[in-house]
């Protein structure tokens, strides 16, 4: 299939896809945030570090453990209320997902919708998601388009590209709004709002707040493979920076902190150590962290306060049988 290969903003249609909008996102500099993480008192890195090619695909297979309960949670939470939801969203929507990743959560949704007009995906990882969003254009009759930008940064779409929508459907499963604190998830939910306009609404996967030990227990795997995950950071910092380290010096250490409802990473030294880097010196005493990630946690009062402070009002909401997972159906008419 012919690509053109200069890309600049809006191509359209861009080879199976109506059109290919690239807002060139802030893939971040991985050495200057090393170096200003490591410098902070609490050292900390950002989690979109983690998925590298070696990390994507420990990722991926953390989303097959069975202690790890979101990923099969919530599918098994959208297939059981594939109708209701379905209905609730109402026919002639167009899909915008974001993070859409391998688009492998939107074929219930693109196959049951009642008349749907056309599928947006949306990713920061412009060639994983060009090939991705073909794919899906290639077998579908539905319009498909790709816009690569970050969800941090606002989007505007193209008009009069796609067929006209009734309504737009925002699409954010996985609980990975759960990686931003509360207010920067309204933050981002107002953003949502904006881009996707009157009349849309939003279908969201949130982790709910649960019993510590299962929480515990799903960061903590027995196979270590959440382990590798995080220790991938200090692979990274060895292979692209250079960086001088000792990975035995450190330990994987994941726990829920209750008052802050949420799990929290971090990388924790074993022993007194150093990470050299830029001929610049970081020093870790032993037990010192770094903080590579929190998974925030909701409980159905705080989801309702978090959607007050923003444009969207919680249409419907499904929860699966023990209650540890929420499909939340947003509004903003
Ligand atoms: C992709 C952010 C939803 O927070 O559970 C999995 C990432 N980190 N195991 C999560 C993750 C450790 C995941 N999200």
């Amino acid at each position: 299939m012919e690509m053109p290969d200069l890309v600049t903003d809006l191509t359209a249609p861009y080879g199976p896809l109506a059109y290919f909008l690239d807002l060139h996102p802030d893939l971040g500099d991985f050495r200057a945030d090393v170096i200003t993480g490591l410098s902070a008192k609490q050292k900390t890195l950002s989690p979109k570090y983690f998925y590298n090619e070696h990390g994507s695909k420990l990722f991926q297979k953390i989303t097959t453990l069975k202690q790890y309960y979101p990923t099969l949670t919530e599918k098994e939470l959208f297939l059981a209320n594939a109708d209701s939801i379905i209905e609730a969203i109402g026919p002639g929507a167009a899909i915008f997902e974001y993070g859409s990743g391998a688009s492998e959560k939107i074929e219930w949704l693109l196959n049951g919708l009642n008349n749907p007009v056309a599928y947006v995906a949306m990713d920061i990882s412009k060639d994983h998601l060009i090939e991705s969003a073909s794919a899906i254009a290639n077998n579908s009759t539905l319009p498909v388009a790709a816009v690569c930008a970050d969800f941090h940064a606002p989007v505007t779409l193209p008009e009069n590209i796609l067929p006209t929508e009734k309504h737009w459907l925002g699409f954010f499963p996985g609980s990975t709004i759960g990686n931003m604190a509360p207010e920067a998830a309204a933050t981002f939910l107002k953003r949502s709002s904006e881009t996707l306009g009157a009349g849309a609404k939003f279908l969201l996967g949130v982790d709910l707040e649960k019993d510590p030990d299962v929480l515990n227990a799903a960061y903590n795997d027995r196979e270590g493979v959440t382990a590798a995950f995080n220790l991938n950071l200090l692979e990274r910092m060895k292979n692209e920076l250079g960086a001088d380290l000792n990975i035995d010096d450190f330990e994987h250490h994941a726990f829920y902190c209750e008052k802050g409802r949420r799990i929290e990473m971090h990388l924790r030294a074993k022993r007194a150590t150093e990470i050299m880097v830029n001929e610049q010196t970081f020093s870790f005493e032993e037990g010192e962290t770094l903080h590579t990630e929190n998974s925030h946690k909701y409980s159905v009062p705080r989801l309702e306060k978090l959607f007050a402070q923003t444009p969207w009002r919680l249409e419907k909401m499904w929860t699966d049988p023990k209650g540890w997972f929420a499909a939340c159906l947003l509004s903003n008419t």
